[in-house]
């Protein structure tokens, strides 16, 4: 059995346990001029709470339970929106379907709960409902994915998807430098079509394999799934034998499904292998595949949103300003040492170099999800 596996039936026993985790949350506000830390003041007013229970009435709604990512995501929310916390969450799990989702957020204002939040599946279709849960005067908050066509809520806490997209471009052509490897055509399997985390990690990638003169020679949606990445992966060993040589999956568990499929074409990949295999999200699992040197690279995108989120509703409730942007920390994690950072040019155009992480069997031990 693969060492992924094993891990994961051991993470599952242990995340079954109960296990909180906290991460800190670096709090920053993205401007024109640049990222500066800053508190923002929000026109939400605090809204009346407990409805009678003395607890704060909170309606979730989730994009669904696709990856490792997702459940840790979940598990942070619901540890932080404890009723012990002071909350009454009222959880629900949209199993990627947006119309069940919007349906979601409709119940949450017919219920009239204190507070509105949101992990978008796709990044569009949201003001109509948005507009309907602003006339109710229920604030909204958005988690993790962007809402790109409306900004009718109080705050987001989440990650720059575009930026782990550049990131991830800049650090294969650092590789592929620094390896000899002159020629990079390319396999990309993507997150769910449409969710902004596909997007922004789409488009950042793309950005330099255009500037490089990469050749990107496919690129089908996954879902975020092992399955759907196993799926691709399958249909990508078939049409494009013998023709490639780096693989970007959007996020672990597509990963573990692409290197399922090329177990079974016989294409080998990884630090040993003829393919480059790149992935997001760094779960403990992706750490474990990375550290056997199966992923030569892992973007992390950090779930443990929840402290931040009990944070800005209790600040909400006592009607203090909040930043209307959180940005979760992250760290760029590699199986080899040559390569020490990576040069590139962000979003809001600013030459950023970030130092890149050797991945150890410590930091998996350790790590919160
Ligand atoms: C990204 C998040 C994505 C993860 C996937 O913030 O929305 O969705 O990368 C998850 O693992 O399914």
């Amino acid at each position: 059995m693969k060492l992924r596996k094993i891990t994961a039936l051991f993470s599952a026993l242990v995340i079954a346990v109960g296990l909180t985790a906290c991460a800190g949350t670096t709090t920053e506000t993205t401007t024109a001029e640049g990222t500066t830390q800053a508190t923002t003041a929000t026109e939400a007013t605090a809204a009346e709470t407990t409805k009678g229970s003395g607890l704060i009435t909170v309606g979730f709604a989730q994009v669904g339970h696709e990856s490792d990512w997702r459940t840790a995501s979940t598990n942070s929310v619901k540890a932080a929106l404890s009723k012990d916390n002071g909350f009454d969450l009222q959880f629900v799990d949209c199993d990627n379907d947006s119309a069940a989702q919007l349906e979601a957020v409709r119940n949450f204002i017919e219920q009239d709960v204190d507070y509105i939040v949101i992990d978008p599946i796709v990044a569009t279709g949201w003001d109509t409902v948005l507009t309907e849960a602003k006339d109710a005067g229920i604030p909204v908050i958005v988690l993790d994915r962007t809402i790109d066509d409306s900004d009718k809520y109080v705050a987001w806490i989440g990650s720059e998807f575009t930026n782990e997209g550049l990131a991830a471009g800049a650090w294969l052509q650092a590789y592929a430098e620094l390896k000899g490897i002159k020629e990079l055509n390319i396999l990309v399997i993507e997150g769910t079509t449409g969710a902004s985390a596909q997007i922004g990690r789409t488009d950042g990638f793309k950005k330099i394999a255009d500037a490089n003169g990469w050749n990107i020679l496919d690129s089908q949606s996954g879902e975020f799934t092992q399955d759907g990445g196993q799926a691709v992966m399958e249909s990508y060993c078939k049409s494009y034998e013998g023709k490639f040589n780096v693989v970007v999956c959007q996020n672990d568990n597509e990963a573990f499904g692409a290197e399922d499929a090329m177990d079974a074409a016989g294409v080998t990949y990884g630090v040993k292998g003829d393919v480059i295999l790149i992935s997001f999200d760094s779960t403990k699992a992706g750490l474990t595949e990375l550290l056997a040197g199966n992923f030569n690279s892992d973007f992390q995108c950090n779930p443990l949103q929840g402290p931040s989120l009990a944070d800005l509703l209790n600040k909400l409730v006592a009607g203090e300003t909040v930043d209307t942007k959180q940005f979760m920390p992250e760290t760029w994690y590699v199986n080899e040492p040559d390569l020490k950072s990576i040069t590139y040019t962000n979003v809001i155009d600013k030459s950023v170099t970030e130092d890149l992480v050797v991945v150890t069997q410590d930091m998996i031990d350790n790590a919160q999800y």
